[in-house]
């Protein structure tokens, strides 16, 4: 008898935390901070977004991208994935050197 109530008190232990289990998941599940990413502005639609211009949502909004890796977001030509052209004053792939 003592037995069985010692095994009792353990489902009941077992069934609490798992019910707390629960509930801290629905709690994450239903927090939005937690889910709430920030999407940059991608203007020129070459899906590198513009670090100045951003918003923050549960999904990506049209328009916006999620990255801020756009030195120019009023060209698409000029991104992380563009080549370099020497001589034209423009830093097309976005290292921060201008390529004389
Ligand atoms: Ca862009
Ligand atoms: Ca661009
Ligand atoms: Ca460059």
């Amino acid at each position: 008898m003592k037995k069985l109530s010692s095994l009792l008190i353990l489902i009941a232990l077992s069934v609490v935390f798992l019910a707390l289990g629960c509930d801290v998941t629905v709690d994450e599940d239903t927090d939005a901070a937690d889910y709430t990413i920030a999407y940059y502005r991608d203007a020129d639609g070459d899906l590198y977004g513009d670090a100045t211009s951003f918003v923050k949502a549960l999904t990506q909004p049209d328009g916006y991208i999620n990255n801020s890796l756009d030195c120019d977001d009023t060209d698409a030509a000029i991104n992380p994935d563009a080549t370099e052209i020497a001589g034209n004053a423009a830093d097309e792939d976005c290292d921060g050197v201008v390529a004389p």
